[in-house]
């Protein structure tokens, strides 16, 4: 048993034995992010690479995502630490017309690990939605995810419409194919390529 099979479980499809891997290798002592980075975010590369290679299509790719969900949900309660004071609140969200949310609750279940309240509004998430809740919540920050180039415009519109209302609650962004450029361009206060420095931007964020 290995990381390796977790992998090969996830592009079988296998959600049952994703799980049963997980728990084993957590209780042999394996570093959770060696379990998360090498097994199943690993695989779901693979399958983006499989997919673009038009070897594999949108019904198998649901499929490996909800054998990664499953995975995580394992990992999930190993992902906490830190103490339970509140960091500050974050609205964390998949921008409107995109349906990818394994990324974003990566991120949204690391900042809750690190102590920030995180209220997820799920995917296909609308701008006046992002800004509502987080006037509800007295948020600190706002939060997006975007894993399709025809869904990241949208991130712009947040930050141009916050702009425009004069809000000044922060702004983070990320996804696949977000870059830092990207980021700067449309304005927003933040950049992470992944869920790790995800926690540290919004540290940095919230006591600048
Ligand atoms: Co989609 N899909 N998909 N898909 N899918 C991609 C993104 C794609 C790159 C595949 C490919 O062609 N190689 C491609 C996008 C191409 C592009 O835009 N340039 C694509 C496509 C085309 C599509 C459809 C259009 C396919 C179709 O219908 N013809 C369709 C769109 C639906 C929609 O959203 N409207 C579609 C559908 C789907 C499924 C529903 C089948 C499924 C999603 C299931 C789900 O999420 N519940 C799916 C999947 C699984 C993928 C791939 C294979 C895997 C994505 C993933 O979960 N990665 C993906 C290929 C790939 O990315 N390798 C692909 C693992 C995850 C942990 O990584 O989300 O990048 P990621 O998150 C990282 C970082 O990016 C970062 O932290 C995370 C981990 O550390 N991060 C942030 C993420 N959000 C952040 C926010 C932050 C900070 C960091 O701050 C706020």
């Amino acid at each position: 048993m290995s990381i390796k099979d977790i992998y090969a479980a996830v592009l079988e499809f296998d959600s049952d034995q994703v799980v049963k891997l997980v728990k084993d290798e957590i209780s042999r002592g394996t570093e959770i992010s060696v379990i998360l980075n090498d097994g199943l975010i690993g695989a779901m590369d693979e399958v983006g690479r499989l997919f673009s290679a038009g070897d594999l299509f949108v019904p198998e790719m649901l499929l490996a995502a909800q054998a990664m969900k499953a995975g995580l949900e394992e990992l999930k309660p190993h992902m906490k630490q830190g103490d339970s004071r509140t960091k500050g609140t974050v609205v964390i969200g998949t921008v409107k017309g995109d349906l990818h949310d394994i990324g974003k609750n990566l991120v949204a279940m690391m900042m809750e690990g690190a102590g920030f309240e995180v209220i997820d509004l799920g995917v296909d998430v609308e701008t006046e939605r992002f800004i509502q809740t987080a006037q509800e919540h007295n948020a600190d920050m706002i939060c997006m995810s975007a894993l399709l180039t025809t869904t990241m415009p949208e991130m712009g519109v947040t930050v141009e419409t916050l702009k425009e209302k004069g809000l000044n609650f922060k702004t983070m962004v990320g996804g696949a194919p977000v870059t830092k450029e990207f980021a700067d361009q449309i304005g927003a206060d933040g950049y992470s390529p992944d869920a790790p420095s995800a926690v540290e931007m919004a540290r940095l964020l919230i006591s600048a």
